[in-house]
């Protein structure tokens, strides 16, 4: 029997965050998630999440750019085609579409679901296999707010929840970001690893002393410091800085991955296959920084429970996963758009086993907080848009 993809629809869902994330481009109050479902013939229905931070205040895809790319160049290329492995059923938006990797990455997920259901096995087995059932995640303070801060990461430890902080600076002056960083750590002691992210805020000097301030105040690690173009001050705050550093905006992908482990500019990958371009990508960033001898973390982009989920069957399969996961994205909504939301608890978020990604969407959710349902209103930066 020929399978044929019949439909594919994608929507644009927003969800308040539990409270406002404050990130050094930008502040969120809601997450936007592109969400594709890709139908077959035989009633199978894969699911894909293309889901970024702040709009454009991230990267150079938006959620409204998301859905416009696989609605008008991607959906064309698959629709009525007869269903064949995602990989062959990829080649036609591979040789004429460039970029737009977040895009690419949820109509691959959603293939990818296809195959897995069809074959009953887990995307996991699909990626070559699991090394971990449960995966490591930690949690990102960034409330913006020190005291706040304090009492959310007491309140996680004592959940048993995470046990291992991100902390959001490069807003304010170095020296006030140290002291905040200094008296979270501080507060929580040797029970809490402590680590931040930049988003790209430093120029070389202030990440040279940064580093040494924070190295004192106990930080284990280093996010991104540099603009993601610098690759050349990454490499030299690697050779001096006394924590690890990691490169995060500035792996887009294979060719990046190749790149920072020939300059040694970096000595931690975070892998995002949406910033990679799709799951197979990002498994070949993270063999690359293996190769390479560089530690391996899994990033997030903050997306809901289908991004998360597609990223959890592709690092349960990485041979090393040394520095953990921040796969914590459904946790700072308000609500999940699932039936079964994914299970976190001691520490860990467990990778689902049924077949494909292993979710099924709650469809009264998703009506809820679609943005083109009749009785909502959002508004985008720039217009207040009837959504
Ligand atoms: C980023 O910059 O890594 C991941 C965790 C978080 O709080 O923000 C994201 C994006
Ligand atoms: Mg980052």
């Amino acid at each position: 029997m020929t399978v044929k993809i019949t439909h594919i629809d994608t929507w644009i869902v927003d969800v308040p965050t539990i409270r406002p994330h404050v990130l050094a481009m930008t502040s969120i109050s809601r997450q936007s998630m592109t969400l594709v479902r890709i139908h077959t013939s035989d009633g199978v229905i894969g699911l894909g999440e293309g889901t970024t931070i702040g709009g454009l205040a991230y990267g150079e895809e938006s959620p409204e750019s998301i859905k416009l790319t696989i609605d008008q160049y991607m959906a064309p290329l698959l629709m009525g085609q007869m269903l064949i492995d995602p990989a062959a059923q990829l080649a036609p938006i591979r040789s004429t579409i460039v970029g737009n990797h977040f895009a690419r990455n949820a109509v691959e997920t959603a293939l990818l679901d296809i195959q897995g259901q069809r074959l009953g096995v887990p995307l996991s087995t699909l990626l070559g296999g699991r090394q971990r059932d449960r995966i490591p995640v930690l949690w990102t303070l960034a409330s913006g707010d020190t005291a706040k801060d304090i009492a959310e990461a007491e309140a996680l430890i004592a959940d048993r929840r995470h046990n291992i902080f991100k902390l959001k600076i490069g807003k304010r002056a170095l020296r006030q970001d140290v002291a905040h960083v200094a008296a979270i750590k501080r507060a929580l002691g040797d029970e809490a690893s402590v680590r931040v992210d930049v988003n790209q805020a430093w120029d070389a000097v202030t990440a040279l002393r940064g580093a040494a301030m924070l190295a004192d105040a106990g930080v284990d690690l280093i996010e991104q410091p540099l603009p993601r173009a610098d690759r050349l001050g990454m490499a030299h705050l690697t050779r001096h800085s006394p924590l690890p550093i990691m490169a995060d905006e500035a792996l887009r992908g294979p060719v990046d991955a190749v790149d920072y482990v020939a300059a040694r500019a970096c000595h931690a990958f975070s892998i995002k296959p949406a910033q990679a371009g799709g799951l197979f990508a990002a498994r070949d960033v993270a063999a690359i920084g293996e190769a390479g001898q560089i530690g391996i973390y899994g990033g997030t982009m903050l997306e809901g429970s289908i991004g998360t989920a597609a990223s959890a069957h592709l690092f349960a399969t990485l041979p090393s996963l040394g520095w953990g996961t921040e796969l914590f994205g459904p946790l700072l909504q308000t609500e999940d758009i699932l039936t079964e939301p994914l299970e976190y608890r001691d520490f860990a978020l467990t990778v689902p086993a049924a077949p494909g990604l292993g979710l099924s969407l709650d469809l009264d959710k998703i009506n809820h907080f679609r943005r083109d349902a009749p009785s909502r209103t959002v508004s985008t930066p720039g217009r207040q848009e009837n959504s």
